[in-house]
């Protein structure tokens, strides 16, 4: 119950922002935290993305790539059977994303779940832009705790799109 009342809170906010516009502001992505980030054949277009505590975070992920492209929060990359696959520490800890693609909520239990009858292996929280998808749109609350600095990592292809450089940083400021 306690999600769907926290669902229902974030939906009504994203309404209000969409319509709440129609006045003068040029965008101001520092107050709002709105970011488009573009993925490609191997990396992040901006590579460098920062959020304010308190800020509503809505990070849009364009796939411009011939490939599917991925996004991991954390901190210090593992190495699992030699090849970089995910992240020790994750930057969502209990309070994941809501994600959208299309208008729709994305159900990231099978994302999850759809990634693992693939033996892709990294868990934690991590969202999948299929090769010529909408875009995908996370949003959250930045908290206290996300202070510092992160990294934003793809790790598809056994970590190869990793090692070719397809990283990024989250730097979080209070
Ligand atoms: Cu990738």
């Amino acid at each position: 119950m306690k999600q769907i009342s926290i669902i229902v809170v974030v939906l009504a906010s994203l309404f209000l922002a969409a319509c709440g516009g129609g006045g003068s502001g040029a965008a101001q992505p520092e107050a709002s935290g709105k970011i488009t980030v573009e993925m490609s054949e191997y990396k992040y277009t901006p590579d460098t993305i920062e959020l304010k505590v308190g800020q509503k975070a809505e990070i849009t992920l364009v796939n411009k790539g011939e490939k599917e492209h991925e996004v991991m929060f954390g901190r210090d990359a593992m190495i699992m059977d030699g090849v970089p696959n995910g992240y020790q520490h994750g930057l969502f800890e209990g309070a994941e994303p809501m994600v959208m693609m299309g208008g729709e909520m994305v159900d990231m239990e099978e994302m999850m779940a759809h990634e693992e009858e693939e033996e892709m292996g990294h868990s934690g929280f991590m969202v999948i832009v299929p090769q010529g998808s909408e875009p995908f749109t996370l949003t959250f609350d930045v908290t206290e705790d996300m202070v510092g600095e992160w990294e934003m990592g793809c790790f598809e292809d056994d970590g190869q799109h990793y090692d070719e450089g397809m990283k990024g940083k989250l730097v979080v400021k209070e």
